[in-house]
């Protein structure tokens, strides 16, 4: 008998951005640079493309909403990438929400917060992560795709 045809599509990865990083671009060029939110899900997109692989780009300015997105995650993404932006400094909820990701979790950040303020050195985000990439601006959430797609290639081989 032929083999059926699977049709079965990929999760898309998700990239959550957390508080202010929607205004991102226009102020601060000096710590994140000049390139907007638009333009990091643009370059997200086709790079991610370039694996096969589908995004889904959330922002939200509300700890709550973040951790509704990432419990929509469970079960609608197969790699979460996260910048949770000032909620990483405190945010034990979204800690929480990450721990029942069972798919890889990629904390991103622009700047790398370990040369920056004090306040900026705890990160409750890295406790429920993979791994992170920090410090390469927009690069940061391209290497982070490219870790995804080496993780998942991985696993289905
Ligand atoms: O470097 C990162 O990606 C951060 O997650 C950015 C957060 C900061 O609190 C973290 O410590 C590190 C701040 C995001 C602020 O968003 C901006 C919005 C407009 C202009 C500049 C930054």
């Amino acid at each position: 008998m032929a083999k059926k045809p699977n049709k079965t599509k990929a999760l898309p990865i998700h990239i959550l951005n957390g508080p202010n990083l929607n205004l991102l671009g226009s102020r601060e060029p000096d710590i994140y640079g000049k390139t907007s939110l638009a333009d990091i899900e643009k370059a997200c997109r086709a790079r991610a493309k370039s694996h096969g692989f589908s995004i889904l780009f959330d922002q939200s300015n509300k700890g709550g909403e973040l951790v509704e997105m990432i419990q929509r995650a469970r079960t609608a993404a197969a790699a979460e990438l996260v910048n949770a932006a000032a909620y990483t400094h405190t945010s034990v909820a979204v800690l929480d929400a990450l721990k029942m990701l069972t798919a890889p979790v990629i904390e991103v950040h622009l700047s790398n917060p370990a040369r920056r303020e004090n306040f900026r050195h705890t990160s409750y985000v890295a406790m429920g992560a993979t791994g992170t990439i920090a410090g390469f601006g927009l690069n940061s959430y391209l290497l982070a795709i490219e870790a995804v797609a080496a993780l998942l290639k991985d696993k289905k081989a």
